[in-house]
């Protein structure tokens, strides 16, 4: 080897400085920890391996094997005609577009094959096929059958009667299956949305027809010589994105609620510090709840806490990653460890005896840390799985969840004896409230006897509340973790808008202990924090996973209903964010939401930057069409004061600011509330 080259491999490895790259104490030590054990994470990645420009700008073309084609944007901007072209002469707005329906597709694929999953699970519990799923939640079947034109009711000798219950779930799971593939009419949850804006929809022509087939069509569409007009392209995108939001994603939510139950508060804690060392820990990681639903009554069982206890371990600590955690965490109180980025971390405690995965989100490097520990890591999921030969798979089928499940507990609990490195959990972790949805801000903020919106509503229209914020999506590696996600929400409640969240951000939230009542008085602006003294809730509602984003469209229907603020979604004092997206389903959901009418602002980048003309199409043509438009603002306070301003704007169209003039804060209220923060 010569002198310079054996330089070079002499070199220290770069490695993440832990500070810099994320705001969590409990992420900070761990990484310090991986470095130290010389266990190599994402933010070590992160800082070796810069993201391809070109690609970041939306402007490379892999369609057919002339390209790449790559067409970068020059520094100083394009004077004049755009004469960038790709070999076949597609143009950066053509490229651009494509690759981001592709990314809708690839999102909206996710969500809605999630909800097949969900949709044939319960179709087998409908057949009483297997043991371990019932239906749960009547109320809900009972809720939902109209939507998809099911009767609740018979008519015997002139007379109504109510159906039978497995007749109803019967028909509910076929037609829900049916809305994926049926070949004529169009997705029937489209009518659940304002009255104007499916109408908006209508005339637009961009109704889905099915769910599957809007992806399909983005595939089609997309493939090197056919739709070359951005415009036409972005339409296609919209189809697909409202399949995801108001078709697979609505009904994953709404049967997962009916089998497992609709989620109401109920308290939890967060982050890494919910991992026990005396325990055995089995971390469930990924999105669908059919098997970690089992799992988490398996392991609460007296058989298997016995067993453990057989082992030497004082009990089983279940704690979940991404949006499996948000599902268990929203009906069984589960803790969440952590958010996307923090899965690794988990491992590197050296106290995960287990982690099981399902689908998305989900790291391969995950396997590569697991050898470095005693981790099992499970895969459960046919169509996801690893190819490094540590990686054990048990397949889940919902004909056997009961014994896979046992099988995957007994295995955690036969490893809790294995454990070799040292255990070092973190003790950081927050207290949090969740368990939020469409229902239960009904009864907090309605009153049961209203059965409507109306408290949250009349608090919009007096001021007290200034608008209401869904902060959204994931960590990316690119941005210091949970600092956008946290410097966001603070911003939003110190200025009197409620958030919603759901997915990585609410377990952002709930680390930094957002999610409890007693936030309100610290962090709020004083109209918030009164509304939130009254009714008792956070000023942040967790309202649960990705596919979850469905309960926002559902509550702003709700506030639409319930009068007052206007009769379509884009009337709304609302607002949109993903502060740290990095999925394809973050874009597919914030496509849905702009195409329901809501301003919708992503942090880090928007792979459209490349090509102006479609970057402006979006970010501000599609306002005229649907009343909701994209916007990219990096800087946090910013991002936040863009939202703040958009519902700002939608008052005054209300004609509802001057009420708000009469709780704005004084210099004093600031300076008081800078204090108490400070304090905190
Ligand atoms: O679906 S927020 S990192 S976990 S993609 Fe993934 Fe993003 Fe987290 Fe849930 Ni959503």
């Amino acid at each position: 080897m010569t002198e310079e080259k054996k330089a070079k491999t002499d070199k220290p490895k770069k490695v993440a400085d832990p500070d810099m790259v994320s705001i969590d104490p409990a992420t900070q030590e761990m990484l310090a920890r991986a470095q130290e054990l010389g266990v190599e994470t994402v933010f070590d990645r992160a800082v070796v391996m810069k993201a391809c420009n070109i690609g970041a700008q939306g402007t490379c073309c892999k369609n057919c094997a002339m390209g790449p084609c790559r067409l970068p944007l020059p520094k100083s901007g394009i004077e004049g005609e755009d004469t960038r072209k790709g070999l076949c002469g597609a143009t950066a707005n053509t490229i651009a577009a494509r690759n981001f329906i592709r990314m809708i597709a690839g999102g909206a694929a996710a969500h809605s094959d999630h909800g097949r999953c969900v949709a044939e699970v319960f179709l087998s519990a409908a057949r009483k096929e297997s043991d371990a799923y019932k239906i749960k939640d009547v109320d809900k079947l009972l809720k939902i059958a109209p939507h998809l034109g099911v009767e609740t009711m018979v008519e015997v000798d002139g007379k109504k009667l109510d159906r039978d219950l497995d007749e109803i779930a019967l028909e509910v799971a076929e037609t829900a299956l049916n809305e994926w593939g049926k070949p004529v009419g169009e997705v029937l949850y489209m009518k659940r949305a304002p009255e104007a804006l499916y109408e908006k929809w209508k005339k637009n022509g961009v109704l889905p027809r099915n769910i599957d087939r809007e992806i399909v069509e983005i595939m089609h569409r997309t493939h090197m010589g056919v739709d070359q007009d951005f415009r036409n392209l972005i339409k296609q995108g919209t189809r697909a994105a409202l399949a995801d939001g108001w078709g697979g994603s609505m009904l994953a939510t709404d049967l997962q609620d009916v089998l497992f139950g609709t989620p109401y508060p109920l308290q939890s804690e967060a982050n890494l510090g919910v991992m026990k060392e005396d325990h055995v820990n089995i971390i469930v990681h990924g999105h669908e709840p059919v098997l970690s639903e089992i799992i988490v009554s398996v392991a609460q069982s007296q058989e298997m806490v016995d067993y453990a206890k057989s082992k030497g371990a004082k009990g089983i600590q279940l704690g979940g990653i991404c949006c499996t955690a948000n599902e268990i965490l929203q009906r069984h109180g589960v803790p969440p460890v952590g958010t996307f980025l923090q899965q690794e971390l988990a491992i590197i405690t050296g106290a995960c005896d287990a982690m099981v995965v399902d689908i998305q989100c989900i790291f391969q490097n995950l396997a590569n840390v697991a050898k470095c520990f005693h981790t099992k890591l499970i895969t459960t999921h046919p169509i996801a799985k690893m190819e490094q030969d540590n990686v054990i798979h048990i397949e889940f089928d919902e004909h056997h969840a009961l014994e896979d499940a046992q099988r995957i507990v007994k295995m955690a609990i036969d490893n809790f004896e294995n454990r070799a490195t040292e255990v070092m959990i973190p003790k950081h972790k927050g207290v949090q409230i969740a368990g939020f949805g469409v229902e239960s801000i009904e009864y907090h903020l309605g009153g049961t006897f209203r059965g409507s919106y109306f408290t949250l509503n009349d608090n919009i229209i007096n001021g007290r509340i200034r608008g209401v914020a869904g902060v959204v999506g994931c960590n990316n590696a690119r941005t210091k973790h949970n600092e956008a996600h946290i410097k966001i929400v603070k911003e939003l409640i110190k200025n009197d808008v409620i958030v919603l969240t759901t997915g990585c951000n609410g377990i952002a939230c709930a680390m930094e202990g957002l999610l409890t009542p007693e936030t309100a008085q610290v962090f709020c602006g004083p109209g918030l924090a009164e509304v939130c003294e009254t009714v008792g809730i956070p000023p942040v509602l967790h309202l649960g996973s990705c596919v979850d984003n469905s309960r926002i469209l559902l509550a702003a229907t709700e506030v639409i209903k319930a009068g007052g603020l206007g009769n379509d979604i884009c009337d709304l004092p609302a607002a949109g964010s993903a502060p740290e997206w990095m999925s394809e389903k973050a874009i597919s959901i914030g496509h849905y939401f702009v195409s329901s009418g809501v301003y919708t602002v992503f942090g880090v980048t928007l792979p459209t930057s490349g090509a102006p003309v479609f970057h402006d199409y979006i970010c501000k043509d599609l306002e005229k069409i649907y009343g909701g438009m994209w916007d990219i603002e990096p800087d946090p306070v910013k991002h936040a004061q863009k939202m703040i301003a958009h519902i700002d704007k939608k008052r005054k169209e209300l004609g509802i600011d001057r009420a708000r003039e009469r709780v704005l804060m004084d210099m004093a209220d600031r300076r008081e509330m800078e204090a108490a923060y400070q304090k905190a």
